[in-house]
């Protein structure tokens, strides 16, 4: 399995981004810290100079992994299941230009917090069926771009719309496209499910992406989960890709990032395979 840090091209309130903005400084930290690559959040492809982002990369060995979308919502308001339709299709263009930057760069995109959320005027069952459209739209126009999706429960204190594992894989199955797999994240599946191990085993092959943090959203060894346990179980699913480290910069964030390396390096063992 791979090693990747969560970092964020530019600012955000997302709590769980330890390293935010100097996108040079937390590439070089995050590859001299011990891990394989970078998972990058950005909250539009349309800010970024790509051409740079590249050339950094190359400078520091580095590669990007996933693409992380969750600030548009979180800065913006946009998401798949809005009441406006304007506002559902500005998510789906957005959602389009982050598969565009994520083929070029050899990424995944993560579908988070842009499901957005039912309430108000949309019931659950309208938002399940505009999210399970969308996803439908985005997955077509990323396989034409050999992208993987990758839609990740999140809990209950982010969002009413799919918590679980097991609620992700049922629209996944709904859905019926080939290249949208689950994201399991350690921290939100600590909150929600009865057994993080039973909830990693009945995911299988469906799992594409995995995020990492402790209970407490502080890095890997910092709370009580048992990861020997958690990636154990998720090495017996078969699962061979990235475990991604996303946590709050926590007692700082030099200490977090490299904790989490390290820790998660002597679980996985020292190889980088
Ligand atoms: C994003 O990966 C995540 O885990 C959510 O908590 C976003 O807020
Ligand atoms: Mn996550």
């Amino acid at each position: 399995m791979r090693l990747a840090m969560s970092i964020s091209a530019t600012p955000t309130r997302f709590a769980a981004m330890a390293l935010q903005s100097n996108l040079e400084e937390n590439i070089s930290k995050v590859m001299q810290a011990g891990f394989d690559a970078v998972e990058l959040s950005i909250r539009d492809p349309a800010l970024i100079d790509q051409g740079n982002l590249e050339a950094l990369l190359d400078r520091y060995n580095a590669s990007v992994t996933a693409i992380g979308t969750g600030q548009a919502y979180l800065e913006e308001g946009i998401s798949f299941t809005h009441e406006d339709a304007s506002i559902r299709a500005r998510a789906l263009e957005r959602v389009k230009s982050q598969v565009d930057l994520a083929a070029r760069l050899g990424a995944k995109v993560i579908i988070g917090l842009i499901r957005g959320k039912y309430g108000g005027g949309v019931s659950e069952k309208k938002a399940l069926e505009w999210l399970v459209e969308s996803l439908q739209r985005c997955a077509g126009y990323a396989k034409d771009r050999g992208v993987e999706l990758v839609l990740e429960p999140i809990n209950r204190y982010e969002t009413n719309l799919l918590n679980t594992v097991g609620e992700c894989i049922r629209v996944i199955q709904a859905a019926g496209v080939s290249n949208l797999f689950v994201l399991p994240d350690t921290f939100h599946m600590n909150i929600e499910e009865r057994n993080i191990i039973t909830a990693i085993k009945d995911a299988g092959r469906y799992i594409g992406y995995f995020h990492a943090a402790d209970s407490n959203r502080w890095a890997p060894g910092f709370g009580h989960l048992d990861f020997l346990k958690i990636l154990q179980a998720l090495r017996d699913t078969g699962y061979a890709g990235v475990v991604a480290v996303e946590i709050i910069p926590r007692p700082d964030p030099d200490t977090a990032v490299r904790q989490a390396a390290a820790f998660l390096r002597e679980i996985l063992g020292s190889r980088k395979d």
